[in-house]
């Protein structure tokens, strides 16, 4: 879903330099040729990217999927693809890549900040340095990944993954970067109440939100 979100922000924004930024605890960069599930949840950013990373292709694809996976990549009436370049993305905190994917982004020199450098550096310094990248975009979405929180949080995700963002460091990031000026949206995915109990997910976001956002009234 998250590719049809930024379809939408291109779609609104043709001409206009946009930035993404992408916390999660995943990659998502994924073609169905480099998937190993074919699972789509993994593609997202290859799919704005128009990247298919035939190189690294590990099985042969089905012409009704590579109709589809080139229709998607042109989501939007004007059908722009690429809808970002690998420059206009920085990921944070990610950590659970399959090889491809770690070799794709080294491939295309997209920016990214493992766990272990915001532990280096601290939440709150790597977000700065972040808002100073995207200082001359046009407008940045923000997409936020709940599986980037660590799984003691809460395992109310598909694919928690150990090594995660504490809430501080959640709140902290999206402090800074809800207000940059350029600051335009920001999406919250993969909570799943069927996955939790008592709702844990939904209420450490409710309060991540509610602490790091500039909201009139909750
Ligand atoms: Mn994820």
């Amino acid at each position: 879903m998250q590719q049809v979100f930024f379809a939408g922000f291109r779609e609104a924004y043709p001409d206009k330099k946009l930035g993404l930024i992408w916390i999660d605890a995943h990659g998502d960069i994924h073609s169905p040729y480099t998937s190993p599930s074919g699972n789509m949840h993994g593609m997202p950013i290859a799919i704005l990217l128009g990247e298919d990373n035939r190189e690294n292709q590990i099985k042969p694809v089905k012409p009704e999927v590579i109709k589809n996976w080139e229709r998607i990549k042109r989501t939007g009436k004007r059908k722009i693809t690429p809808k970002l370049l690998p420059q206009d993305i920085v990921y944070v905190d990610i950590r659970s890549l399959e090889k491809q994917e770690w070799e794709t982004l080294k491939k295309l020199k997209i920016k990214y900040y493992p766990p272990e450098d915001l532990q280096k550096k601290g939440a709150h310094k790597t977000a700065k340095e972040i808002e100073k990248y995207f200082e001359h975009y046009d407008a940045v979405y923000v997409s936020f990944d709940v599986d980037s929180l660590d799984p003691s949080i809460s395992k109310g995700t598909g694919t928690p993954v150990p090594g995660g963002l504490s809430l501080d460091e959640a709140k902290e990031l999206l402090k800074v970067f809800t207000r940059m000026p350029n600051f335009k949206s920001l999406e919250i995915t993969e909570v799943n109440p069927l996955l939790d109990n008592e709702n844990k997910m939904a209420n450490a976001v409710v309060n991540i939100l509610r602490e790091s956002l500039v909201i009139e009234s909750w």
